[in-house]
Formats: C-alpha cells, sequence, structure tokens
C-alpha cells in the first residue's frame, strides 16, 4: 500500500506531508512510527541525492521539511517517554566533522521525556569537548551520533581519550546514526548501538541498574 507520509517526504511536498502528520496525530497514531516512516522517506531522499538526482539543495529542503513535521510531532511524543526512576546524565553530539543533528534532536526528545537529564553539545563536537562535558556534568553516559561514514574517526578518538584519561570504566558509551551498526560501535569501543530512540532509552536506562 502507498504511504503518503513517506511519499510526500521523499517528493518534498512540504504542505501535504505536514497535512498527513496532523492527520496520522489526530488518528492517534504512534509518534515513533510516524517519525520510521517519514525516516524512511530521508533514505530515500538520501538515495536519490547518490544518483544525483536530488542535489544539495533538495537535501537541505528535506532536512527542514522533516524538521517542520517533527515539530508538530514532538509534543505528543514528549507524552510517551518511558518513566524511569534511575535519572542519569547523559551527555550527547554529534561528532567532529558531522553536521546531522535531525535524529540526535529526536532520540534526545526521548531521552529527557524518559526522565533523564541530557547535557546536549549540539554538532561538530570535537573528543576534547566530550571529555570536558563528561567531568563537568559528572555524566554516567555519552552518546555520540554519526551519519558520516568519514565521521566514524572523530568518534573512536573520543573513545581512546576516555581511554587515557581513566574514564571510560565509569561511563557508558552509546553511540546512533547511519555511519554506525552493532559492528562499527563495537569495533571503536563503543558498549552499545542503537537504531532508534525507543531502543536508546531501553539501553540507557539498563546501564543505569
Ligand atoms: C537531511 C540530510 C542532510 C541535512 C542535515 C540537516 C540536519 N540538521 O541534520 C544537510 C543538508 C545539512 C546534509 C548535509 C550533508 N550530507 Co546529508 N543527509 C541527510 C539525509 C537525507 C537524512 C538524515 C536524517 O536526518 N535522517 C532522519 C533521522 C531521523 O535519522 P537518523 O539520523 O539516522 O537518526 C535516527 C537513528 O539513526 C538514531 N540516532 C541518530 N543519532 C543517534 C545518536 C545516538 C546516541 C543514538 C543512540 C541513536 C541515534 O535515532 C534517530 C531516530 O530514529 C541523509 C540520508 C540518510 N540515509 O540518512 C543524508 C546523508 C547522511 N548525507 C550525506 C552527505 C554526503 C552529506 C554532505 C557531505 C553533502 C554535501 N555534499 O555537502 C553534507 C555533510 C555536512 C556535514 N559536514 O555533516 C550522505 C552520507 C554518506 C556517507 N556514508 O558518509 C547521506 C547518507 C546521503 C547519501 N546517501 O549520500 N545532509
Amino acid at each position: 500500500m502507498a504511504d503518503e507520509l513517506l511519499d510526500a517526504m521523499a517528493n518534498l511536498e512540504r504542505s501535504k506531508l505536514l497535512e498527513n502528520v496532523k492527520k496520522e496525530i489526530k488518528k492517534g497514531e504512534d509518534p515513533l512510527e510516524i517519525i520510521d516512516r517519514l525516516s524512511q522517506g530521508l533514505k530515500i531522499v538520501g538515495d536519490l541525492y547518490d544518483k544525483k538526482e536530488y542535489f544539495l539543495a533538495e537535501l537541505i529542503t528535506a532536512g527542514e521539511i522533516f524538521q517542520n513535521a517533527f515539530q508538530e510531532i514532538k509534543p505528543v511524543l514528549e507524552k510517551k517517554g518511558l518513566k524511569t526512576q534511575v535519572k542519569g546524565k547523559i551527555v550527547i553530539g554529534t561528532v567532529r566533522g558531522d553536521l546531522h543533528d535531525i535524529g540526535k534532536n529526536i532520540v534526545i526528545t526521548m531521552l529527557v521525556s524518559s526522565g533523564f537529564y541530557v547535557e546536549d553539545l549540539g554538532v561538530d563536537v570535537t573528543p576534547e569537548r566530550f571529555i570536558e562535558a563528561i567531568r563537568e556534568v559528572n555524566a554516567d553516559i555519552l552518546g555520540m551520533s554519526a551519519l558520516l561514514t568519514v565521521a566514524l574517526e572523530a568518534a573512536k578518538e573520543t573513545i581512546k581519550l576516555l581511554e587515557k584519561d581513566n574514564l571510560k570504566d565509569k561511563v557508558k558509551v552509546i553511540c546512533g546514526g547511519a555511519a554506525f551498526d552493532e559492528n562499527t560501535a563495537k569495533k571503536i569501543g563503543a558498549d552499545a548501538y542503537a537504531k532508534d530512540p525507543l531502543e536508546a532509552v531501553k539501553i540507557c536506562q539498563k546501564f543505569l541498574e
């Protein structure tokens, strides 16, 4: 069956997309399900960019349209948080050289509404800045996002620096974003990989048990 949400995202039809998102929310559709369908639409945008059918302008527009849609979804997502007894502190950011933050921001929304304290360092975060923030807030968990394959090196460097500063045993590391999978996360020394916000929250809760 055709998915109007996914299609509107892939075809960059802003008003049609917003209209459909509002309709789905009204129907009571799970906000994570809506995000997942929109993400699949964004994946198509990425593929079309790869094939040179879309260019940077379309990539930028796609990002903006998704953010508009997310503003509608955010309040519903905030109500969905998995309430937790343990209130851990998480430092999170997109690694050096990478400016993608849409997915990271969704994960943050879900973590905050689940009761975690989250220190968001934004994008293009150096290994040194991550370590500094971990010390500042006395964090339990470090979250790193990367979508560019070339940015994996910066994530690896950050974990090396954690080890060097004797923080690795104290701070659990979780990674996510399209540059990662289970294997790459393990390879660079992360404790976990999460493919979506729900999994991210569950893993972070487990870290603190
Ligand atoms: C939108 C977009 C952009 C926007 C980003 C806007 C923004 N504010 O983020 C803009 C236009 C800025 C952009 C720029 C570029 N982009 Co871009 N972009 C995309 C696109 C289409 C969608 C990404 C996205 O937001 N997806 C939706 C979100 C919800 O999904 P997500 O990020 O995966 O996040 C989910 C999970 O991964 C997870 N998650 C994410 N982060 C974290 C963190 C933690 C801790 C955890 C636990 C979980 C987690 O939870 C999220 C929610 O489910 C992708 C295509 C793709 N397949 O991903 C290309 C893509 C990532 N971009 C690509 C490229 C090449 C670029 C540019 C180099 C293009 C250029 N020539 O300039 C620049 C790089 C700029 C830079 N230095 O970072 C390539 C990367 C190729 C590669 N393997 O390295 C991709 C894959 C497109 C492609 N197929 O070629 N891009």
